[in-house]
């Protein structure tokens, strides 16, 4: 049986979220860059995998999958290991709504608005566009209170490590390296402290981008 294969950059966000779901389950994997930065998900090689030219996509056995959250589920169910969903139906729904809104209010905000930016223009040498990164700040900050106040427990979807905890912490990694994710997460109490756990587990330590 060969080893699953992912393929994208290591220093994307949702490849992160796959690396991490694959560090806590202990599942060996075999890493297939493609460089965004260089256009390489845009060539055809890519595209045949994913239609739409995106990162990250997962390879098991000749079943290939793309779309970050469907990965993550099939990870957890398909291999050995701690599970990563919780078996109560409203642990579970709780999971699948922080899923959804990570997707839908969180990442484009925090790193397509914010973060991108910042990091274009740290990479070119420029000045980042201030007035684009101010205009994303309202929403940006509307998703993380939204997430602040769905959080009940230890973790994003309560007591135990959840998918939710292993998608949302590549994005909080690098928000909070911008001064607007600073400064956000400054208001957001619970929010902080679950980072200040989650930042020293393993398997996010082993998946810090370089
Ligand atoms: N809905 C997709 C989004 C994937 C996505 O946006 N990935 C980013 C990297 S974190 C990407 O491929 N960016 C390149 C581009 O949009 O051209 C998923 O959940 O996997």
């Amino acid at each position: 049986m060969s080893n699953p294969i992912l393929y994208g950059p290591k220093y994307s966000a949702y490849v992160r979220s796959v690396r991490l779901t694959l560090a806590e389950k202990d599942v060996v994997c075999d890493f297939q860059d493609v460089d965004i930065l260089a256009g390489a998900h845009k060539e055809a090689a890519h595209l045949a995998r994913h239609p739409f030219g995106k990162v990250p996509v997962f390879e098991h056995e000749g079943f290939v999958l793309y779309e970050t959250s469907a990965i993550i589920r099939y990870i957890d169910e398909a291999f050995q290991g701690p599970r990563l969903q919780p078996g109560d139906p409203g642990g579970r729904a709780r999971m699948n709504q922080f899923l959804c809104v990570i997707d839908s209010y969180a990442y484009p905000t925090m790193i397509n608005g914010i973060v991108i930016p910042h990091f274009r223009a740290a990479r070119g040498g420029a000045k980042p566009d201030e007035a684009a990164i101010e205009a994303a700040v309202p929403a940006a900050g509307e998703a993380l209170a939204a997430m602040e106040a769905l959080f009940v427990g230890e973790f994003l979807a309560g007591k135990t490590l959840s998918l939710a905890d292993l998608h949302f912490a590549p994005i909080c990694d690098y928000f909070r390296q911008t001064p607007e994710g600073e400064s956000l997460f400054s208001g957001t109490p619970k929010l902080s402290r679950w980072w200040s756990t989650m930042s020293r587990r393993p398997s996010i330590e082993a998946t810090a981008p370089s």
